[in-house]
């Protein structure tokens, strides 16, 4: 059963009864639990309802400086992560950015289809200039025409993503609208999927900035692999303030963030949350949370170690994944190239 979605040119299969979704990750460090509440979780939750296509995005990496051999550990990691976390290669097309080289090139294309004033606006780029003073590249400039590249290679309905993420998101749709209001139907404009709880996980050293893997300070996230007693003395030594009741609120950034870490493991709302921890202190939350990461990221963990005593097995799902990968983004990139009026030549 497949649906024929209508261009000028050409119609591209789609299966009708499920909807595509794409989204990534940077091999930029160890993942942490906001990469994990904020994506990947919710990756697992919508395998079965969608056609997924979830990808390591080390090209994205590179927009900072990256030492080579963490590079390339962290790719064999990171996919190792997304199997961990329960995201089989079977039901999912699992690959790295890299080895599809569409990426890149359609990447270019849509970078004459951006205009200089909407990259300069995007505060992801603001913040990484400011932490990267030295390193200001083009790469880091262009970032998000290369994630849009990303999504509209596979001409995906839907990209599940973190907050963070949304203002680039909305320029994917801005050049996808763009291209397709010059040369007819070409790209699926994407819809953000955000989850409910944990949209924006913050930093345990700094509630009011965002928890991000590149952090220089280890105490500002929790890694996905931290082991049990570093993650419960990270949630111990996470900052609160100086009130003593487990309350959602303002002024409260610190509580508010554990209260949504704890959320988003347990399943319990915020009500559920205050009145659990009535009359107990700042002390016995931030156990409790502590250990119910820790216990929550175990299976996790344990599956992590056993996939990467086998790097064989996961460079046969990295090659795998390129191929199907591949189909769809050669497809995408030989429509979009006669469009532009480049010379094909079988
Ligand atoms: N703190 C967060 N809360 C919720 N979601 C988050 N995501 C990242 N951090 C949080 C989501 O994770 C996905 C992958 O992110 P990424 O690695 O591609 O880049 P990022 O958003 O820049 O993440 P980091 O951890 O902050 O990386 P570095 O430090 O390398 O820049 C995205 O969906 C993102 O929204």
């Amino acid at each position: 059963m497949s649906e024929e979605i209508k261009t000028t040119e050409q119609t591209v299969s789609k299966p009708a009864a499920k909807k595509r979704i794409f989204s990534g990750v940077q091999p930029s460090g160890l993942l942490t639990i906001g990469n994990y509440i904020g994506a990947i979780r919710n990756w697992k939750t919508l395998s079965s309802e969608y056609d997924c296509i979830y990808c390591v995005v080390d090209e994205h990496a590179i927009t900072v400086r990256q030492v080579p051999a963490d590079l390339r550990r962290r790719t064999y990691e990171t996919l190792a992560i997304y199997i961990a976390c329960g995201l089989s290669p079977e039901d999912n097309v699992l690959f790295v950015q890299s080895h599809v080289h569409q990426h890149a090139e359609l990447s270019w294309i849509l970078g004459c289809y951006t205009m200089f004033g909407e990259l300069s606006r995007m505060t992801q780029f603001k913040d990484k200039s400011a932490k990267n003073a030295d390193n200001i590249n083009a790469g880091l400039f262009t970032y998000p025409v290369l994630m849009a590249a990303d999504i509209l290679l596979y001409q995906a309905d839907l990209v599940p993503v973190g907050l963070d993420q949304k203002q680039h998101l909305e320029l994917a749709r801005v050049i996808a609208e763009r291209f397709n209001g010059v040369y007819g139907d070409t790209f699926v404009v994407p819809d953000g999927y955000f989850p409910k709880v944990g949209m924006k996980i913050n930093s345990l050293a700094d509630p009011t900035k965002k928890m991000s893997k590149s952090d220089t300070n280890p105490n500002g996230y929790v890694a996905i692999l931290d082991d049990p007693d570093t993650i419960i003395r990270k949630f111990r030594r996470a900052v609160t303030d100086s009130d003593t009741e487990v309350r959602y609120g303002e002024g409260k950034d610190g509580i508010n963030n554990l209260m949504t870490i704890y959320s988003a493991f347990t399943g319990r709302t915020y009500d559920e949350i205050e009145a659990e921890f009535e009359g107990k202190g700042y002390g016995d939350f931030k156990n409790a949370v502590g250990e119910t990461v820790a216990d929550g990221l175990r299976p996790v963990r344990e599956e992590f170690d056993r996939l990467m005593k086998d790097k064989a097995y996961l460079e046969g799902v990295m090659k795998d994944g390129a191929a199907k990968a591949s189909n769809v983004a050669v497809r995408t990139l030989s429509k979009v190239q006669r469009k532009l009026g480049f010379v094909q030549v079988k």
